[in-house]
């Protein structure tokens, strides 16, 4: 009776775990995606991490992450803007693509603990912490593969603690400096075919600017937002603005 009676308060409170990476108050990030793409990329990018196996952007079906070759500690990272409550973390893994160790940092407030390395398994490896965190405001996994220079493939990263379900959405990028660059280049690369490769990130009052000089005049200025999405696509040589296309205004 007791159980059942908590039981139901747990539920009336909302207090289920669910995946805190997926919730409005987390940020993600990894070290590197394949090909040296952006972390938004729908191929290979951070958010397949946390799509619970069925991301589909634009028909394009993948839910893993894959790294560069050559980054022999990969980590992916959860921020959360409001500190959380964390019981333990769970990790997919495919075998071929798996790493040997799993690191787990967890930052709450300004101290960071390291919780193992744990041998990892496949295909699950469930990194339990003796209790529940409290106060966790930075999750950061590290894959140590002692082999070195392989890709490492993860496929789902589940950040367990109690939160309110309905709360879940898709995860946000931690968008950092050379996200916005790695956005913009793709941009300059698919609208421009590789006419003018080097820019700059300037920061102005309308947020961020790619910009590209020849000879010391602006030819061409991408505008992105906080999330790294391209706004708008400044032609000032030829003078005229251009909309990017669908795939960037539903990002
Ligand atoms: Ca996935």
């Amino acid at each position: 009776m007791t159980i059942l009676l908590t039981c139901l308060m747990l539920v009336l409170q909302g207090e289920k775990e669910i995946n805190l990476a997926r919730c409005q108050n987390a940020r993600v990030s990894v070290s590197s995606v394949n090909g040296d793409q952006e972390m938004a990329s729908p191929y290979c990018g951070v958010r397949n991490l946390f799509d619970g196996g069925s991301h589909m952007v634009n028909g394009i079906n993948y839910s893993y992450w894959l790294t560069q070759p050559g980054n022999d500690r990969p980590w992916a990272r959860v921020r959360f803007i409001a500190p959380v409550r964390v019981s333990r973390v769970v990790i997919d893994l495919v075998e071929q693509y798996d790493p040997e160790w799993v690191l787990v940092e967890v930052r709450t407030g300004e101290t960071t603990t390291e919780h193992g390395p744990f041998k990892a398994t496949v295909p699950r490896t469930v990194v339990e912490f003796p209790r529940t965190m409290e106060d966790v405001r930075e999750i950061r996994i590290v894959f140590i593969r002692v082999a070195g220079n392989g890709l490492t493939r993860v496929d789902e990263i589940a950040v367990m603690g109690p939160g309110a379900r309905e709360s879940l959405t898709e995860p946000k990028i931690d968008v950092d400096e050379g996200e916005l660059r790695r956005v913009a280049a793709r941009t300059v690369r698919e609208y421009l075919q590789s006419r003018y490769t080097q820019g700059v990130l300037e920061k102005t009052d309308e947020g961020w600017s790619y910009v590209i000089r020849v000879d010391g005049k602006e030819v061409l200025k991408i505008v992105l937002d906080s999330d790294a999405v391209p706004l708008r696509i400044i032609h000032t040589e030829a003078g005229h603005e251009q909309k990017p296309g669908e795939v960037e205004a539903k990002r």
